[in-house]
């Protein structure tokens, strides 16, 4: 597995969302002591091996903490029902108006002397069809990028409940996984970022091997194409720590070119979430 993005949400959105995001961390805090796996050392939550066969009682202290784990403005987030997350008609870089839900599209790079990407950091917008356009459907996200070196080019959008209290992740747990269409060259990595998948700087939980987020390789061809991504398809990259993929608790949906494939060029167009064949198939 390629070296990930360390840093991939810019510095503009870091600004924007850090210090409501941070409202969230105790409950978040509380949820990795109730037996979700977190990246902080002291937080570990699964039972310590004391040899082959053995398993050494981590103590009635932690075995309360994890039945009772603190309670938060972010423990009981409704789970959202808007499924359309953008269409880019619209022409801005905010998702499609949903519900007490709140989102910014985003580029972040890491910076390479020289190198290219479209759009520019602070500075996403969606990108004319031109010819290829309808009436109906007249805007698409291109997404370009050459000449990085380090860990490559992160586009993505946050992803939030804003509710009374707080800001908090989305939950899209009614949802079965996401659908878009896209073209073009190469593969990028579709990412969900969870609290214990994000940095601590950018409102997660994560203290140690952050970004190793729930991912997706998706294979572009040079037409459009609709494609979806079931949260079952969905995986670590294994230099992280493992994290169960709740789908309740989303901060991020990234798409990621690493440096082994670069350049990148795609469009993404109608980005939403899938709702599921029953109300119960998730
Ligand atoms: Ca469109």
């Amino acid at each position: 597995m390629e070296k990930l993005a360390p840093n991939p949400m810019h510095s503009y959105l870091s600004r924007f969302s850090h210090s409501r995001w941070l409202r969230c961390l105790p409950s978040l805090g509380g949820l990795a002591l109730g037996g979700l796996a977190a990246c902080g050392p002291n937080q570990q939550s699964a039972p310590v091996f004391g040899g082959r066969g053995a398993v050494v009682d981590p103590g009635a202290s932690a075995a309360q903490a994890e039945a009772k784990p603190a309670k938060g403005p972010c423990d009981s987030v409704p789970a959202s029902e808007d499924a359309r997350l953008d269409d880019f008609e619209d022409g801005d870089h905010r998702l499609f108006g949903g519900f007490e839900r709140e989102g910014w599209w985003f580029t972040a790079t890491d910076h390479t002397p020289g190198a290219q990407v479209f759009p520019a950091e602070g500075k996403f917008e969606p990108v004319s069809l031109a010819s290829e356009g309808t009436p109906e459907n007249q805007f698409a996200a291109h997404l370009r990028a050459s000449g990085q070196t380090d860990w490559g080019v992160t586009w993505g959008t946050t992803l939030a409940h804003v509710g009374a209290e707080a800001k908090c992740p989305l939950n899209a747990g009614h949802f079965a996984g996401l659908r878009l269409r896209a073209r073009g060259k190469g593969v990028l990595l579709v990412r969900f970022g969870m609290p214990e998948t994000t940095a601590a700087e950018f409102g997660g939980s994560c203290s140690d091997k952050c970004w190793d987020m729930h991912s997706f390789l998706l294979r572009l061809s040079d037409a459009w194409e609709t494609r979806e991504i079931r949260w079952d398809q969905l995986q670590q990259g294994g230099w992280g720590k493992s994290v169960r993929f709740d789908p309740a608790r989303l901060m991020s949906l990234q798409f990621a070119a690493t440096v082994p494939n670069l350049p990148a060029d795609a469009w993404l167009d109608d980005v939403e979430w899938i709702r599921p064949a029953s109300p119960k198939a998730l």
